[in-house]
Formats: structure tokens, sequence, C-alpha cells
């Protein structure tokens, strides 16, 4: 390591005076013009994490739903999902250092993680569509070359290509090919695959209307579209050449103000989504005929997804296990269906998606998705390997189901939640099913609730448990949260600090929206 060299080259993104910044839900999130040095640093840490794990490492320059002002950075692992918790100490330690002592923070996390620096390292970079992200994609690369690491700068893309790209390259091309190329055509051919069967049984051509946020899944979706038009027609809006990322528009925007996005033009009964601006969250939604909204969030796209897959694990008959992982953000209804109705085991992890991911691994096949809509399906070793195995030998509807499920390993990015992956998977599951986004909606009714954002002094004084259903401290909090959703029927509310915003989140449900209100404001009053 030449730290001489690191210092002088630090000098140039030099951090600002008394700034802390943490490794949060999804990496370092704040304003653009305070990230320079985490940048610079964070191409520092991909190279240490690409030594140590002999693999190549991602970076990702994306704030995702956040205003366009903001920015952020997180690294991608090995196997294409979120850097280990024991390295967002590092990433954060290194993060903070002061100037001058940036040398001794670097030789202490090589020494504390074992780094071979004799190792190459090889650090792949993507940015989303940002004005201030191509400048700091920049400072990612001079940090990976002042240490002597190879990159491969991929410019925009969405955040799970990069997370498939990093996969891609780890498993040797086992996965696919490492090139946006090669994520279409796998995608769109396991789609067009299973839309042929759909087409079989007589549905028509589809179509779907599409907001993009205003971010980078509309120049993916340009791109990919052609690849799948046999078997759906995506029509984009808020597609970046007039409004404001994420203004008003996008995945977050429609289900936390449980509104359509501006920008679209929606039909009666019409099916639309909406990406978020880095394309890792979707949501659907419609007007019915009397102009009512309905929104369709990820706890309606996992029970889909898992009906489904119930379905044809039923049909191949191999015993293998299917699981479902939520956050305490899930829609109490949804949870009741899949375990009262679908008999479907559930558990309840910590927001953010390492945790969901984590848990899902447990199972041979294992759906997760938070509520808003970000989220995927994991499929062991174990349980693709008997697949491919029954596809191959078994015969009609057992061969059939069993080649199904091979396409749909195919079509879900398994490395993490995929706007354009999920959208191709549900577009299959409605057509295959021939279901209308009326009767998928109506799979149950979602119950009334109610998120809001409360500012406080220190969000950090509020430490939760119990995949932060209940709050530990401050002491007396969540006894007073106890008593006020008494008050209602059917009724559940927490509180948690956000990991990715300056606020307190109070989330809360109950029998009726004007209830739902209320319980949701009398928490937050009991937060200040
Ligand atoms: P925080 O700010 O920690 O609540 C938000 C989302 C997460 C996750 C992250 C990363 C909610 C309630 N929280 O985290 O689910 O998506 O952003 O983008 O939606
Ligand atoms: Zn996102």
């Amino acid at each position: 390591m030449d730290l001489d060299a690191v210092t002088k080259q630090s000098a140039l993104h030099a951090k600002p005076d008394g700034l802390t910044l943490q490794y949060g839900t999804a990496g370092f999130r704040t304003k653009a013009e305070h990230l320079d040095h985490v940048m610079f640093r964070m191409g520092l840490l991909a190279v240490l994490r690409s030594k140590q794990t002999k693999s190549t490492i991602g970076v990702m320059v994306t704030a995702s739903h956040n205003p366009e002002e903001d920015n952020g950075v997180k690294l991608v692992d090995p196997l294409g999902e979120m850097l280990a918790a024991s390295w967002e100490e590092h990433a954060t330690c290194l993060a903070n250092a002061e100037e001058q002592h940036l040398p001794r923070v670097l030789v202490d996390i090589s020494e504390k993680a074992a780094v071979d620096l004799h190792q190459d390292a090889f650090v792949v970079i993507g940015r989303d569509t940002r004005p201030s992200s191509e400048k700091l994609s920049q400072s990612v690369i001079d940090g990976v070359t002042v240490l002597g690491g190879q990159f491969h700068d991929y410019g925009l893309l969405t955040t799970p290509q990069l997370h498939y790209m990093v996969f891609c390259r780890n498993s040797k091309g086992q996965y696919g090919k490492a090139t946006t190329e090669g994520y279409y055509q796998k995608l769109s051919s396991a789609f067009v695959e299973l839309a042929k069967q759909a087409f079989c049984s007589g549905d028509d051509h589809r179509t779907l209307k599409v907001d993009c946020a205003n971010g980078i899944g509309a120049l993916k979706l340009a791109e990919m579209k052609h690849y799948f038009s046999q078997g759906l027609s995506v029509q984009l809006f808020n597609d970046g050449t007039k409004g404001k990322l994420n203004h008003l528009c996008g995945a977050d925007f429609v289900k936390s103000h449980q509104k359509p996005p501006q920008g679209i033009e929606m039909k009666a009964n019409e099916r639309c989504c909406s990406f978020d601006g880095d394309a890792d969250r979707i949501v659907y939604y419609y007007h019915d005929a009397d102009g009512q909204f309905h929104l369709i969030d990820g706890d309606k796209i996992a029970t889909l997804i898992s009906s489904f897959l119930k379905e044809l694990l039923l049909e191949i008959g191999d015993g293998l296990s299917l699981g479902v992982v939520q956050t305490a953000y899930a829609n109490g209804s949804s949870t009741r269906y899949l375990e009262e109705v679908m008999k479907v085991p559930v558990y309840c992890t910590k927001t953010g998606v390492k945790h969901l991911h984590h848990k899902a691994q447990e199972f041979d096949i294992g759906v997760y998705f938070e509520a808003n809509g970000h989220g995927t399906v994991l499929f062991s070793k174990a349980a693709e390997t008997k697949i491919k195995q029954l596809a191959k030998e078994s015969e009609d509807e057992k061969r059939k189901a069993a080649k199904m499920l091979e396409s749909v390993i195919d079509l879900f990015n398994q490395t993490i939640g995929d706007a354009i992956s999920d959208m191709l998977v549900i577009e299959a599951i409605l057509a295959l099913k021939g279901l209308t986004v009326q009767q998928w909606d109506a799979l149950y009714t979602d119950l009334p609730n109610r998120q809001l954002k409360v500012k406080v002094a220190d969000r950090q004084v509020i430490s939760t448990t119990d995949a932060e259903r209940q709050v530990v401290k401050p002491p007396g909090l969540q006894e007073a949260i106890n008593d006020l959703v008494k008050k209602y029927r059917l009724s559940r509310a927490f509180v948690r600090p956000s990991g990715t915003e300056d606020i307190v989140r109070v989330y809360a449900e109950a029998d009726s929206q004007e209830n739902t209100d209320s319980l949701a404001y009398e928490v937050s009053l009991a937060v200040f």
C-alpha cells in the first residue's frame, strides 16, 4: 500500500471537518456535496475487500428514491449481495477518519480483516442518472486506482444490474454474462419462454404502463424492451426527458402517498406500475371504474408470487420448502392471508433487504419483499439442481411445472430486488394464471395503514427489538404506544429510527383509515 500516494490523492478529496456519516440500511446517503471524500474512500475500501475476498467487488453510486440533490454509495459483495456487516463498520470508520488518520485507519482495517495486500483487486462501478453521480463515481475510481486496483466502469446502470454484474463475474459466467446485453438476454429469454406457455392458453398480447421515476430504469427499460416485445409491450412514462428524479413520481411516492404518480395517463382498470429512482423497487396500481385508486404493494406482489410457486411445487411434489420473509411494515392482512389461507410460513426481520435476504436463504425457495416493493426470490443450490433434473427426467404435468420453475429461476435476479425482473415475473404469472389486476388485488383487502415521519433532535435515542416491533429505549415509550394501540380495533403500531433519513418512522394500522390516522398521529406525539 503506497500510503504517501493515498495521502496526496486524499487531499484532493478532502473530508469536511467534523462531518460524520454512518453506513446505514443502504450504504451512505446524504446531500451530494458532502460525499466526495466518502466516494474516494469507498474506492479504497472496495480494493481492500476485493483483495480479502479474492473476488470482484461492486460500488454503486445512487441514492435510490431520495431527492435528486442527494446521493449515496454502497458496496456489493462477491455473490452480488450487500456488504457484510463487519465491513460496514470498517466503511464507517474509514469515511469518518480525519485526513491525517486515514493511512492508519487503512492499515488497521487491513490488519483486522487479514487482507493479503499482495493479492490483485478488481472493482466494478455503476451509477444512477443523478447530475452528481458521474463526478462522484470518478472519485470512487480515484480511490481504486491509488491502491493499485483494476476496475471496470459500467457507467449508467440500475442498482440490481450492478449486483448482477458482480455475481456473474465471480461465478465465472455461470450466472450469466457480465454485460447489459447478457442481462437483457438472460431475463428476456426466460420471460418469453414463460409467455409462450401463456399464449398457448389463449392470453392476448399484453401491455403495461411504467412510471420510471425519471430515473435510470427508463434508460435501461428502453434498451431492453425490444428483447421481450413478443410477450409484453411496455409504455414508458416519467422517462427523465422532462421531470425531475423521484419528484411526485416513482414507487416510493406512490407507496407513501397512496396515490398515482404525476405524468402518467391512467384509464379505468388499466394495469400500471412504478419503479423507484434506481429501479430496485416496484409497485403496481390501477383506478377502478369509480375512479378509486388501488395500490398493489410489495406484500401483494409476494403473495402472488408465492401462491404461483406453491402451486408449481405441489405439481412437482418434491417436498421443497417455501418460506416468505417480510418486515414489520407488511400489512397485517397479507401476513394473515399467507399464513392462514395459503398455509405458508412467514417470518419477520428488521428493515433493510440484507436482513430479509439472509433469512430467505434458509429455505429451498425463499420469497422476500418489503411492503415498499423491494424484493426477490432465492432458490437454494439443491432446489435448483432438483428442478433442473425434474425438467429433464419427469413426464407430462410434472415436467411442465419443473420447466416453468426453471424459467422462473432465470427470470428472478437472485442477487437483490430488481424492478425490471420483478415486473417480468409478475407479468408472466398474471398471463399464465389469466388474472386481471383486479382479481390479483382482490386476494385480500389491505388493512388501512399510515406511515409518518417525525423529526427529532437525535433519532438514535430510540432503540428497538423483536424485528423493530418493540421499543426498548427510551423507557416508557413502548408502554405509551401499547396504551394508544389498545384504543382501536385490529390495531398495531411501532416506531423506529430510519436508516436512510434523519427521522423517526411511525407506522400504524387499524380498522378504518380515520382510526389509523388518529393512531399514527397519537403515536408520533408520544415520540417527541
Ligand atoms: P429506512 O429509511 O431505514 O426506513 C428505507 C425503507 C427500507 C429500505 C431502505 C433502503 C421503508 C419503511 N424503509 O429504509 O425498506 O428500502 O430505505 O432503500 O420503506
Ligand atoms: Zn432503490
